[in-house]
């Protein structure tokens, strides 16, 4: 990989106790890099250890193979968006993008032309005489990125630069942040709790948690082969069930939470076969989108009665939360166009026993905590 980007093996305490542990990833030049993780992952601290704010107490950092761990932040050549950004109050928009471009010595002309560059991406010339108490929060957040921007820095480090707006606003940024990072040939580091937001941007999303990188890859490739359940989880809309086996061979299980709800599942390879023991307990993962309704009644489907209690729409489609009539599981199933089943009514639904994956019990942790 020609990496631009490289950390080797970062720890960071905090009070004794270890909020980043060994995180070692590469990102190439050019590459749109996605931080994905819950609350308190360690996300923030990992940006600040990059810009240079923060030190970390073990590890390396290499920015265009240069070692930067000794670099102060303003000769690391970085644009650093934070979580929690200040502009300048007593100066105009304008100013607050302008002002840090003349500090660092970059001539009046060129800098204005910067400056006229960047507000007009964000959508802000029109607000360019507007002091920042003036602008919504929308509006000051796109002005701070503008100031990123404009540092001309090849590397940005951006610390949920969408969160503070609307989310058709931040839907039209997410585009176009990613067009005018590739325009302009800038490498990014792009921290935010949002799944929709990493997928849309990200060439690759680093999963983070409790201190951990998880996982690196493409959307598809942590989709396809999910290295654990809290990636699976955090990532989609999946169904968890927890669950004892019944019979190893045939792959019959029982909910740990609801003795009526049985269902089989057809390990496809030998991990996952080799979890399934007599009177042990597994977690069982079914996509949500591949519950299906009125499923063929044939042995390599479970089949179920219920009932259908909720149907939230969203972006994409609609998903329906239903309650299997023979105990009281909650079946989450996600389909593209409304269906003709309201609240209230019965149904059959079923997926496919090889659609299931199965995870160890001791991982069930990993998705009821989430840091914070
Ligand atoms: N932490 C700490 N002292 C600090 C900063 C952070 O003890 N000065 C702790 C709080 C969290 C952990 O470190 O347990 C990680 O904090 P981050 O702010 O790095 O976490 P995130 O940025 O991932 O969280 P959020 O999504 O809420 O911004
Ligand atoms: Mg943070």
């Amino acid at each position: 990989m020609n990496s631009f980007l490289k950390i080797s093996n970062i720890w960071k305490y905090y009070s004794g106790r270890p909020v980043l542990k060994d995180i070692s990833f590469e990102v190439s030049r050019g590459e749109y890099f996605v931080v994905l993780g819950p609350t308190g992952a360690g996300k923030t601290t990992l940006l600040k250890i990059l810009a240079g704010i923060v030190s970390p107490d073990k590890g390396e950092i290499y920015i265009d193979g240069k070692p930067m761990v000794n670099v102060p932040p303003e000769e690391r050549g970085v644009g650093y968006f934070p979580q929690f950004f200040n502009l300048f109050n007593h100066m105009t928009v304008w100013d607050n993008v302008c002002f840090p471009l003349l500090v660092k010595g970059i001539d009046i002309v060129e800098a204005e032309k910067i400056c006229k560059e960047m507000l007009s991406l964000m959508h802000l010339l029109d607000r360019a005489d507007s002091y920042p108490y003036e602008l919504s929060g929308g509006m000051r957040q796109r002005v701070a990125l503008a100031r990123a921007l404009a540092t001309g820095a090849e590397l940005l480090l951006l610390d949920e630069p969408l969160s503070q707006l609307d989310a058709k606003l931040s839907v039209e940024l997410r585009e176009e942040l990613k067009s005018i990072a590739r325009s302009l040939g800038r490498t990014v580091v792009h921290v935010t709790n949002n799944v929709e937001e990493a997928v849309e941007l990200a060439d690759r999303i680093a999963v983070m948690n409790n201190g951990y990188i998880i996982q690196v890859g493409s959307y598809d490739e942590l989709r396809r082969k999910p290295k654990n359940l809290f990636v699976e989880y955090f990532l989609s809309d999946v169904n968890v069930f927890r669950a004892y086996v019944l019979d190893p061979h045939d792959g019959l299980l029982r909910s740990s939470s609801d003795v009526c709800f049985k269902f089989r599942v057809k390990p496809l390879c030998e991990d996952a076969s080799s979890l399934l023991r007599s009177g042990g307990e597994v977690i069982v993962c079914v996509d949500s989108d591949v519950i299906v309704l009125d499923p063929p009644s044939d042995s390599g489907w479970n089949v179920f009665d219920a009932i259908v209690e909720e149907v939230l729409f969203h972006r994409g489609g609609y998903t329906y939360i239903l309650k299997t009539c023979c105990g009281a599981t909650k079946i989450m199933m996600k389909v593209m166009d409304e269906m003709e089943v309201g609240i209230g009514c019965k149904v059959k639904v079923g997926f496919k026993t090889s659609d299931a994956r199965i995870y160890d019990v001791s991982e069930y942790d990993s998705i009821l905590y989430h840091g914070g």
